[in-house]
């Protein structure tokens, strides 16, 4: 049987149920995490958990659990569900209450699901690369907030399945701001370049261990907005997101990126990467490198 998590308890999945009222079903109107599980163990929680909280700061939800409850109902989860490599999505909405988009009146307590899901590593693409199509980037403003409004991210995800692309890379304008699920990286003469994170991306916590890793290697960043031109004049470019780790980006919009294949900058980020996995969640059993 799979386990998931309704309002703070663990229920058989099948049997897990919302109201019609809930405010994340008829508004949006709450946040969400995704972090990613290798070997039973969870990757990057404490960095998770800190954005889970100031995404619900930012929209004024209280966390009806202490941070400690929290990552108990989640390990308790993985346990139950005996996930391997996969993830777990959780979220937390406003609650139910009659439909007015104030925030409800009465008190009204916040609803947490949660429940998890097996997936491998996508090393044969890890290994490859993918391609990508440009979007313009049509959000809102604070894109900082992990919201469970994704509806122009859902847009731009789905020019790319049609147009058989993995990812779509955003714009505004002449900026690149990032992809409808990651965070886009370019490099230029030995330099990694993204986008600063400010209110326009999100704070990918995937981006913050590469940034760090790059600053472990000597490899030097700058976090500024880069142009389209420039992105695609790079001489690499990758995306991040916690399910796609390092992922090389070979194509844009029917633009080979350099010679095709992916850049050695890239493949060394990859390599740093899984050692991070490895020294938090253990020894895995495929390597990208391998
Ligand atoms: N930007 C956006 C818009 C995202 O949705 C995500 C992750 C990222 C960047 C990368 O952030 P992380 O490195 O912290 O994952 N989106 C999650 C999602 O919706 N599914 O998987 C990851």
């Amino acid at each position: 049987m799979a386990y998931a998590i309704v309002n703070g308890k663990l229920m058989d999945r099948s049997e897990a149920k919302v109201d019609i009222e809930d405010r994340g079903y008829q508004f949006g109107d709450g946040v969400y995490e995704v972090i990613r599980v290798y070997n039973g163990k969870l990757f990057t929680l404490k960095e998770h958990l800190a954005r889970f909280e100031k995404s619900l700061a930012s929209i004024r939800i209280n966390l009806p659990f202490s941070t400690q409850e929290l990552t108990e109902m989640i390990k308790q989860l993985i346990e139950k569900n005996n996930l391997h490599t996969g993830i777990i999505y959780m979220q937390i909405t406003r609650g139910a209450s009659p439909r007015n988009h104030a925030f409800p009146s009465e008190v009204v307590s916040p609803c947490l699901t949660a429940y998890t899901k097996e997936m491998p590593r996508p090393l044969a693409k890890l290994k490859s690369g993918v391609n990508t199509i440009l979007a313009e980037d049509i959000r809102w403003l604070r894109c900082d907030i992990k919201s469970l409004n994704l509806l122009a991210n859902i847009l731009a995800k789905q020019k790319a399945g049609e147009n058989n692309c993995y990812e779509a890379i955003q714009h505004r304008g002449q900026d690149v701001t990032e992809g409808s699920s990651s965070n886009i990286f370019m490099v230029k003469n030995g330099v990694v370049i993204t986008h600063p994170s400010n209110e326009l991306i999100l704070k990918g916590i995937t981006k913050d261990v590469i940034l760090q890793h790059c600053r472990n290697l000597s490899i030097p960043v700058e976090e500024r907005v880069f142009s389209l031109k420039e992105l695609t004049a790079a001489d690499e470019v990758f995306l991040s997101s916690t399910t796609s780790e390092v992922m090389p980006v070979i194509e844009i919009s029917g633009s080979t990126v350099s010679d095709g294949q992916p850049g050695t900058v890239t493949r060394k980020l990859q390599q740093a990467f899984e050692q991070e996995i490895v020294s938090q969640c253990g020894n895995l059993i495929e390597s990208t490198l391998a």
